[in-house]
């Protein structure tokens, strides 16, 4: 059986490469608050004639309509499966349902009918996130939102279950509500707060999960737990909780191995491990997440002191992505993260394209070792996608140097460098002043402050979707500050501000520091360039910034890619690496 499924993906995945017209590579090959209803009659509205530039090349969206938060990554009998929260009538929020994906590499894809609508009293109104647990005997259950009743807003909320109708069909392609959903209903004080449940793990004979929560303004994570999987019972604690966090979305708990970058299955709880605790704020409409210990005798877990429990905490991007989750990967034994891209256009142009919201590319995630902090990379499969590769060694950049990198296509490309520097001595002060600023995102502070001003080392980096005469450009770069203490500090920013001449566009800066020890004298950056977004990477995934840009003039070939140097000590460019990214046979 699984035989002929696989064989009928490559016979329809070589049928649809052979044929391009059938998908969108002829197409061209942040962040808002929403559970808004938006009143757009989409027959009104003609997408015929809009331009599609800004449509992605090789990340994942469906040929129409809104995207939001990716849903119950798995892996099950050869097959990664994608659901994610998808409006089948327009390119707004609304009429949510699980849009289903499977897909060999988490880069080609088959669209399936959705997973999970809205058809039964316990899921009326919409059906929201949620997440997959592999219980034993290979058998996949999902736990989900569902909307009851559409008071109070967003929605009155409560958590179901879905199973497969048939265990032996590896695309999981139908799914069962049963009826004996609801499994787990909300308290008075918290049901339109009470949503997101996080994939299960067992120990102590039971199941545990958590849902994100709020009470007043302190966030929640709250512990439930089931010895078989329907009846459930929540702890008398939170698994954890925070004061003025406001709700919790989409919280994502598991374990990460103490060495090495092999991920750890999520009921793991012993032998060389740190846990992670991840929430999407709804205040903010950032993720953060912190590391620390989980304690299976208290069921409760614990933030290292090392890790700032806070806004101002680590995130895994410092950009546009939000409501991610990650999944355990038995098949390649990885930890891998999905996180979503909303537009920053405005919704009369996401309208207008027919189109809204992208899965960024898949992360693998693994723990630093310093202990202190996540580091992540693009899957390998992307590298399926190179095409045209052009090297250059020992680049040197003078200060105010702009140096072109020819023969890609810039609008399309994957791009990594190796920048080194021969002395420290240029690094500016670290202003101790600016350790008063609002630390909610102190990088990006120091970023607006210094601006596109000139500075000593750095900044440097890429010109990403430039126009040929830099009306339009998004830089993305590494600035190394020198403290009090003789220690230094790297900024680093992606910026869409000077992005498009388009001004109606949310054109945000944002910055994160890089915890890298500069005794080597070098730092790596790397960017996923994708038309409307910029991924970019510093020093190996240690910090992640997405940017989405709308350009005007820098669409397609008219697309450029630069290095740059800024600063007054000379940087060489000890090594790039670019290459022209293919699109992959999409189907969605
Ligand atoms: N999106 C879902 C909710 C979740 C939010 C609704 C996060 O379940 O809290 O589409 O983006």
């Amino acid at each position: 059986m699984m035989r002929v499924f696989s064989k009928l993906f490559w016979v329809v995945a070589v049928v649809v490469c052979l044929f391009p017209l059938l998908n969108n590579i002829n197409g061209r090959g942040g962040v808002m608050a929403f559970h808004k209803t938006y009143i757009v009659n989409h027959e009104l509205i003609s997408t015929k004639n809009v331009k599609q530039v800004y449509r992605t090349g090789y990340h994942f969206q469906p040929k129409q309509n809104w995207v939001n938060d990716p849903n119950a990554p798995m892996y099950y009998k050869g097959y990664y499966h994608l659901f994610y929260q998808y409006n089948p009538k327009g390119a707004v929020w609304g009429n949510i349902v699980w849009a289903h994906s499977v897909s060999k590499d988490m880069i080609n894809w088959i669209p399936l009918k959705p997973a999970i609508e809205p058809s039964k009293p316990f899921d009326k109104y919409g059906c929201w996130s949620g997440s997959a647990t592999i219980l034993p005997g290979n058998k996949p259950v999902i736990l989900y939102t569902g909307i009851i009743a559409k008071k109070p807003e967003p929605g009155y909320q409560v958590q179901n279950y879905a199973i497969p109708a048939n265990y032996s069909d590896p695309l999981l392609r139908e799914w069962i509500k049963p009826d004996n959903n609801p499994i787990v209903k909300p308290t008075s004080e918290n049901v339109s707060a009470f949503r997101d449940p996080t994939t299960a793990w067992f120990n102590n004979g039971h199941w545990k999960m958590t849902v994100g929560s709020k009470h007043n303004q302190r966030g929640i994570a709250y512990l439930y737990r089931s010895r078989d999987f329907i009846k459930w019972t929540k702890a008398k604690h939170t698994l954890h909780d925070k004061k003025n966090t406001g709700m919790w979305e989409c919280p994502d708990f598991y374990p990460v191995s103490n060495s090495g970058t092999n991920g750890v299955e999520t009921s793991a709880l012993e032998g060389g491990i740190k846990h992670v605790l991840k929430v999407s704020l709804d205040l903010t409409r950032f993720e953060y997440y912190t590391i620390g210990t989980y304690n299976t005798f208290k069921d409760k877990y614990y933030p290292d002191s090392t890790s700032v429990d806070a806004w101002a905490g680590l995130r895994y991007d410092y950009g546009n992505f939000y409501a991610s989750k990650t999944f355990f990967d038995p098949a390649q034994n990885r930890r891998i993260l999905w996180g979503w891209a909303n537009e920053s256009s405005t919704t009369a142009e996401d309208v207008a394209k027919g189109w809204a919201g992208i899965q960024l590319i898949p992360r693998t995630v693994w723990l630093d070792p310093s202990g202190k902090q996540l580091v992540q990379w693009p899957i390998h499969e992307l590298k399926t996608l190179r095409g045209h590769k052009v090297q250059k060694t020992n680049v040197k950049l003078n200060k105010g140097d702009i140096v072109e990198v020819k023969g890609i296509t810039a609008a399309q490309a994957d791009v990594e460098a190796i920048f080194t520097f021969s002395s420290l001595d240029e690094a500016e002060t670290y202003d101790p002043e600016w350790s008063k600023l609002p630390s909610e995102n102190l990088a990006l502070e120091i970023c607006g402050i210094i601006g596109t001003k000139q500075g000593g080392l750095g900044h440097f980096g890429f010109l990403t979707l430039a126009s040929n005469k830099l009306e339009e450009y998004t830089p993305v770069f590494l600035r190394v500050f020198k403290t009090q203490d003789n220690k230094h500090k790297i900024l680093m920013c992606s910026d869409a501000k000077p992005s498009s001449l388009n001004k109606a566009t949310y054109r945000p800066s944002f910055a994160g520091f890089v915890d890298v020890d500069l005794s080597k004298k070098k730092l790596a950056l790397k960017s996923l360039i994708d038309h409307s977004v910029v991924e970019s990477f510093g020093e190996g995934g240690k910090t992640v910034i997405t940017s989405r840009v709308y350009p005007t003039l820098a669409v397609d070939e008219h697309a450029h890619l630069y290095l740059f140097n800024n600063g007054t000590e000379t940087i060489t460019v000890e090594r790039l690496d670019a290459w022209s990214m293919k699109n992959p046979c999409y189907m969605n």
